[in-house]
């Protein structure tokens, strides 16, 4: 049986205490998920580069930047610059790009993901399968967190673990959204290996981080988590 990846996303974390929080999660998760949004993929704003330099100094596991913004040339240099582990971009910002955008950063050895909104086929990221380390499906629509599943997601997520186990295609298949103790399995049974946990399944689930990750292993089989 396949193993799950974890990864807090840091927009929903506790920002009154966001050492604390990183230090604990530092050896309890897999990969930090850290949202960018420009205000035009989406009319939210994300976390900033600021405080993502700030993360780097005391993170000591993986850092994914999910980007949504429509430029995302724009700020490619100054992710790399940060070293970050893994990029991930939006197919929607990238189709006139995509090839460059993802030689670029692999240039750069980084790795890359890409992420697909809700109403996105499969097809859209067909000719990548074979280059890139993870797709993100994101099974909300993006920009706001704690929004219901949609649940016509869970068939893109079967459907790509289906094409990659025909063609033994490497990369993780993540679900961003709605990740929680009611979605968990469904998600797990189409095939994910990698979750986005945030604040209905991990930061909300009590002030302590620890005892939040407590409660969120209570949906979780110990058998299913990548790191024990
Ligand atoms: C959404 C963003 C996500 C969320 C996370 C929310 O635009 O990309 O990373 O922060 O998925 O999780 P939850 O538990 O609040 O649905
Ligand atoms: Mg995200």
């Amino acid at each position: 049986m396949s193993t799950i990846k974890i990864a807090p996303s840091l927009i929903c974390m506790n920002f009154l205490n966001t050492r604390g929080e990183i230090t604990a999660l530092n050896q309890l998760a897999d990969v930090y998920h850290f949202d960018i949004i420009d205000y035009h993929f989406t009319r939210t704003f994300g976390l900033p580069l600021e405080f993502l330099i700030s993360v780097k100094k005391i993170a000591t596991i993986p850092i994914d930047i999910h980007l949504m913004v429509d430029d995302v040339e724009a700020i490619l240099d100054k992710l790399i610059e940060a070293r970050v582990n893994m990029i991930t971009l939006p197919i929607e910002s990238i189709v006139s790009s995509a090839f460059r955008v993802i030689d670029k950063i692999q240039n750069a050895n980084i790795k890359i993901g890409i992420a697909i909104n809700p109403i996105t086929p499969i097809e859209s990221v067909e000719y990548v399968l074979d280059i890139v380390d993870k797709i993100t499906v994101l099974t909300f629509d993006p920009g706001v967190a704690g929004q219901k599943l949609v649940d016509v997601t869970l068939k893109k997520i079967s459907k790509l673990s289906l094409l990659k186990k025909e063609n033994s295609y490497l990369f993780d298949i993540e679900a961003d959204g709605s990740c929680n103790a009611e979605n968990y399995q469904k998600m797990k049974m189409a095939g994910i290996t990698q979750c986005v946990v945030g604040t209905s399944g991990l930061f909300g689930l009590d002030r302590d981080i620890n005892l939040a990750w407590a409660k969120m292993k209570e949906f979780m089989t110990n058998e299913d988590i990548y790191r024990k």
